[in-house]
């Protein structure tokens, strides 16, 4: 069920009132996951998550180098796209990585690596910017997730005054916290959609060029569908993002800071704290697209600044699964159904890339064979996505 949902019209601007629905919506919310978790798990039994982490990709590395097609690029090339020949690669992350922004334990939803064959196709170069999310909307008068009121049949048990339009949206801390509960900088936020990213009282002037979020997954899927593209799967995302390297810790290399120079906009400093994201990489939370070098197939931000929407479903072990199966996946789409161990009953897609919130000290998924995972009806700050194309 959708955990934070957002206005067609701003709430009143007043402060007050803000806050107590902030605070109404947070228990609701609560409550909501809460009963969800208790509810029994209809999906498939897990496969256990097998192989070793921190193996390094030095010596005896799983990783077998990457064999792109040959195939030239098709002409012409679609606006603000770039050609992924695809063709065979190890997917997969062995680092260690916290769990998605959000469920703390490492986890090793990443392994086995595993082979994997791709189809060439066309990907946006950027995220998709909120200047053409804007158009997308005007031509079709489509109402995002986060501007619809929630319903009472999609949370049963929260009180009618809390399903109020929102979305999810990032909020500082005054002292340092535990990183053990992400309610604390979580917030629901009435108001809070893509034209108001952070809330009724933010906008996008100045805003085109910076990815557009607070996005849910079928907005994602209406907006591909508008614009003749979709969405990719999680092992085109990957190839791509590899850019024909192998086993790479980034998408750029093995260093995080090459030369001493960030290549994507994370987050540095103390998190989740109230001036403790320093910018050391140019840029305090979001930024606008293409602002570090783009990988070798000429793609921007395939990490970091925003999560990406995938066209998989979310399981843990997708990839023990596909490994027993044995061979050379080839163009793997997901499983039939998602199944997150952590919240069973949460209908989950796949996540890629990390965002501005990823920090060393907390959620390292902006190495790039990680993977995140997103409640497809839940909305947030840091999550946008860019589209592909086929021939
Ligand atoms: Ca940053
Ligand atoms: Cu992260």
């Amino acid at each position: 069920m959708r955990k934070k949902s957002a206005a067609q019209k701003p709430p009143p601007a007043s402060r007050t009132s803000a806050i107590g629905w902030l605070i109404a919506c947070i228990v609701g919310i609560a409550a909501a996951v809460a009963y969800s978790r208790y509810k029994p798990s209809l999906a498939a039994p897990e496969v256990a998550l097998a192989g070793p982490v921190n193996a390094g990709v030095s010596s005896a590395s799983p990783f077998a180098p990457t064999v792109p097609n040959k195939t030239l690029a098709p002409t012409p090339a679609p606006e603000g796209m770039v050609w992924v020949p695809g063709g065979e690669f190890s997917m997969g992350s062995d680092a260690a990585s916290e769990s998605l922004c959000g469920l703390p334990g490492v986890t090793r939803d990443a392994l086995p690596i595993h082979r994997v064959y791709v189809n060439g196709f066309w990907m946006d170069t950027t995220e998709v910017m909120n200047e053409q999310f804007e158009k997308f909307v005007t031509a079709t008068g489509y109402i995002t997730v986060a501007e619809q009121k929630p319903t009472k049949e999609e949370f049963p048990t929260a009180p009618p005054e809390n399903l109020v339009a929102g979305s999810t949206v990032f909020t500082t801390t005054p002292q340092p916290v535990k990183l053990d509960n992400y309610f604390q900088w979580w917030n629901y936020v009435p108001g809070a959609d893509w034209r108001h990213p952070t809330g009724p009282a933010s906008d996008l002037k100045g805003r085109e060029k910076f990815p557009v979020v607070q996005i849910a997954y079928e907005d994602a899927a209406a907006y591909a569908t508008w614009a003749g593209k979709r969405l990719p799967t999680e092992a085109e995302w990957e190839f791509a993002a590899r850019g024909g390297v192998a086993g790479k810790l980034y998408a750029w290399g093995d260093e995080l800071k090459p030369n001493g120079k960030f290549q994507a906009n994370i987050y540095e400093g103390r998190f989740p704290v109230e001036s403790g994201d320093t910018g050391e990489d140019g840029f305090k939370g979001i930024a606008p697209v293409a602002q570090f070098p783009p990988n070798a197939y000429g793609l921007y931000d395939m990490a970091g600044n925003v999560w990406e929407w995938v066209s998989d479903w979310y399981r843990a072990d997708t990839y023990a699964r596909l490994t027993l199966a044995g061979g050379v996946a080839r163009n793997p789409q997901g499983p039939d159904s998602p199944y997150d161990p952590a919240e069973p009953t949460e209908k989950k897609r796949v996540h890629r890339g990390g965002s501005f919130l990823c920090t060393d000290q907390y959620c390292t998924r902006y190495m790039v064979g990680t993977r995140g995972k997103g409640e497809v009806r839940t909305a947030s700050d840091h999550v946008g996505f860019r589209c592909v194309k086929s021939i």
